[in-house]
C-alpha cells in the first residue's frame, strides 16, 4: 500500500506539529522555538502537543538506576516516527548520543550558560560550597555533579533529588536539603536566574554533554523540516556540542558514568575538555584537545579514547561491574 505524501508546508490544510514535555520549562523552550519559527514563516501554522515522558512519570526512583537511553525523549521519538508530529524540542543534555533509525537531529540551538549552579537555602545565604557545615546535605540526582563535588569537598554529604525545577527548589525551600545543584541555563530560561547563588567554575564541575542548548529532532531526511530549522540553528554551539556529544558517545556502554566536558571556540580554534570520574570522587581522569573545529567529532572521538588509555577505561568497567552487581 502506498502512502500518499503529507501535504506541502505552505498547505492551509497542513500545521506543523511540534511535540514537548509538559514541564514549565520544556514548554518555555518549545514556544520560544515556535515564536521564532513563527516570526521568521508567518504564512504557516505552527501547533505543540504536549507528552508525558517516562522520566516525567518515574520520580522515586534515583535518575541514575532507572537512567538510561532516552529516558525523557521516547515518547515524543514514537509520536514523530507515527507522523502525529514533526519535530521535538529536547534539552540536548537529555537527548540520547544514538538515536532511533528514521530520526536525526536536525539543529542545535545558541546555547545559554552550560554551567552548574550553587543554590543554597536562605539559612546558608553567607556559605559557599567550600565553607558550608560538615555533613551538610546537597541535592542532586548528576553522578557527573557528585563524583566531582565529593572529590572538591568531601565533608559535604549528597541526597537524591528527583522532579522539576519548581519541585527541587521547593524541596530546597521546605528545608530538605542545605544546598542543590543545578543547571544555570534552566533557571535563566524560567527567569529564575535570582535564585544562582554561585556559578561553578570549569576547575570545581565540568558541565554535561550538550548542556544549555536545544536539540531539535526530526525525521531523518525530512528536508522540509530541516529548511524551516535551519533559521534557529547556531553554528559555534553546534560545533561545540558535535564534539562534546562524540566523546560522550565513544565512552558510552550503556549506563550512567560520571562524564563532564567543557568546550570553547575562539579565533577558530576549537577547545574540548572531558572528564571520566569514579563514583566516589576519588578518581578525576581528566584531558584537553584542541584542534580544528571542521574537524570537532573527530575531535571528541580522539579525546575519549586518550581518557581511557589514562584510566577511564578502568572506571568505565569498573561502573559497569557495580551496575551489575
Ligand atoms: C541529565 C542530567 C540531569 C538532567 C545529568 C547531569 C540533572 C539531574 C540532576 C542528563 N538531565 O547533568 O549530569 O541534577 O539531578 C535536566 C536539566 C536541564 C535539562 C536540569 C538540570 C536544564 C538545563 C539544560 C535534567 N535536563 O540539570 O538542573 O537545558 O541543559
Amino acid at each position: 500500500m502506498q502512502t500518499s505524501p503529507p501535504p506541502p508546508l505552505s498547505s492551509p490544510a497542513r500545521t506543523i506539529r511540534i511535540v514537548s514535555r509538559k514541564s514549565q520549562l520544556a514548554l518555555i523552550q518549545t514556544h520560544w522555538v515556535r515564536d521564532e519559527l513563527q516570526r521568521h514563516f508567518p504564512h504557516l501554522g505552527f501547533e505543540v502537543v504536549t507528552m508525558e515522558t517516562q522520566g516525567d512519570k518515574v520520580l522515586d526512583v534515583s535518575l541514575s538506576k532507572i537512567g538510561d537511553k532516552g529516558l525523557f525523549t521516547q515518547e515524543l521519538e514514537e509520536s514523530m516516527l507515527r507522523g502525529d508530529s514533526d519535530f521535538a524540542v529536547h534539552s540536548l543534555k537529555d537527548l540520547p548520543t544514538r538515536l532511533p533509525t528514521g530520526l536525526m537531529l536536525g539543529c542545535i540551538t545558541e546555547r545559554e550558560d552550560p554551567a552548574d549552579a550553587l543554590v543554597v537555602h536562605a539559612r546558608h545565604r553567607q556559605s559557599t560550597l567550600a565553607t558550608l557545615p560538615e555533613g551538610a546535605v546537597i541535592g542532586t540526582s548528576s553522578l557527573r555533579r557528585l563524583a566531582q563535588l565529593r572529590h572538591h569537598y568531601p565533608h559535604l554529604v549528597f541526597k537524591d533529588i528527583r522532579g522539576n525545577l519548581n519541585t527541587r527548589l521547593q524541596k530546597l525551600d521546605e528545608g530538605g536539603y542545605d544546598a542543590i545543584i543545578l543547571a544555570a541555563a534552566g533557571l535563566l530560561r524560567m527567569a529564575m536566574g535570582d535564585r544562582i547563588h554561585a556559578i561553578l567554575p570549569p576547575s570545581i564541575s565540568l558541565h554535561a554533554v550538550g548542556q544549555g542548548a536545544l536539540g531539535i529532532e526530526c525525521r531523518a531526511g525530512d528536508t522540509a523540516i530541516l529548511d524551516l530549522l535551519t533559521v534557529l540553528s547556531h553554528s559555534a554551539t553546534t560545533v561545540r556540542c558535535l564534539a562534546e556529544r562524540a566523546f560522550l558517545r565513544e565512552l558510552e556502554g550503556g549506563c550512567q558514568v560520571p562524564i563532564g566536558v567543557n568546550t570553547s571556540l575562539v579565533d577558530n580554534t576549537l577547545t574540548l575538555t572531558g572528564l571520566i570520574a569514579s563514583l566516589d570522587g576519588q578518581q578525576l581522569i581528566q584531558d584537553t584537545i584542541v584542534g580544528d573545529p571542521e574537524t570537532a567529532e573527530a575531535l571528541g572521538t580522539e579525546l575519549a579514547q586518550r581518557l581511557r588509555s589514562q584510566g577511564g577505561q578502568a572506571i568505565l568497567e569498573e561502573i559497569v561491574a557495580a551496575n551489575r552487581a
